[in-house]
């Protein structure tokens, strides 16, 4: 039986074995949502690139939007910053156009895990559509938490948790202490999970930022439960 396991940061990484894996990359706050919600809305694909510099060649060179964020704010220069509502915003369409995108830790952390036989992108919107991938893939599944510079996020986690419920009993998710935490703490705020979360560290940063918003938009379960961000060759 293939097993689940969780990766509480990228820092963590060369602590394990990405090969033969599938890779699930979560930002839940916000980049791999913000990923979700692009391709949802008709973004024909994404690449996620690590520097500001990577982010302005590459939009040049493909002609596509561009998003980028540094410490929650849309760093200067970009079409966009890091905000789902940015590709909700009916005054600029993004159906039909491809998308560069760098944030702080979230594109980082998918670039870092491309060891892994594949990578997808997941978060609380597309949860249907990762659980299927990892279903048909039968390969054991390493959930890497972006996390905040290096440091554990509660809400990754908690969808580690969440997924983990979802897969078992086809996946062990009984396999490694991290994925019981994160089972336990699943398990603590799924009845409300915007309020558990609400002490999170990012949600209290995200709300001295003013995108609250973001944050209750990016906890809907399966709200784009058909999409599946894959890394192929260079690009989701
Ligand atoms: O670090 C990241 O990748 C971002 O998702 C952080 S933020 O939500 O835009 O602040």
């Amino acid at each position: 039986m293939p097993k689940l396991d969780i990766c509480f940061s990228p820092e963590l990484l060369p602590l394990y074995d990405l090969r033969g894996k599938v890779a699930v990359i979560v930002d839940i706050l916000r980049a791999s949502s913000t990923i979700v919600t692009a391709l949802g809305e008709g973004v024909t694909h994404v690449f996620p690139v690590a520097s500001l510099e990577e982010c302005a060649a590459y939009g040049q060179q493909h002609g596509s939007l561009t998003a980028a964020e540094r410490d929650g704010l849309a760093a200067p220069g970009f079409d966009l910053g890091n905000s789902p509502f940015g590709f909700l915003d009916a005054a600029r369409p993004v159906r039909g156009r491809s998308l560069t995108i760098s944030t702080t830790n979230g594109t980082a952390a998918l670039r870092r895990s491309l060891a892994a036989e594949a990578v997808v992108v997941g978060s609380f919107l597309n949860m249907a559509a990762v659980a299927g991938f990892a279903r048909r893939q039968q390969r054991d599944v390493l959930v890497v938490c972006a996390g905040w510079k290096g440091q554990f996020c509660l809400e990754d986690t908690v969808y580690g948790g969440a997924l983990a419920e979802r897969l078992a009993p086809d996946f062990d998710v009984h396999g490694s202490d991290a994925t019981l935490a994160a089972l336990h703490l699943w398990e603590q705020g799924k009845a409300d999970l915007s309020a558990y979360l609400l002490q999170s560290a990012h949600v209290r940063r995200l709300n001295s930022l003013e995108a609250s918003k973001d944050f209750e938009f990016c906890l809907q379960i399966d709200s784009y439960a058909d999409v599946l961000p894959l890394w192929q060759e260079d690009r989701l």
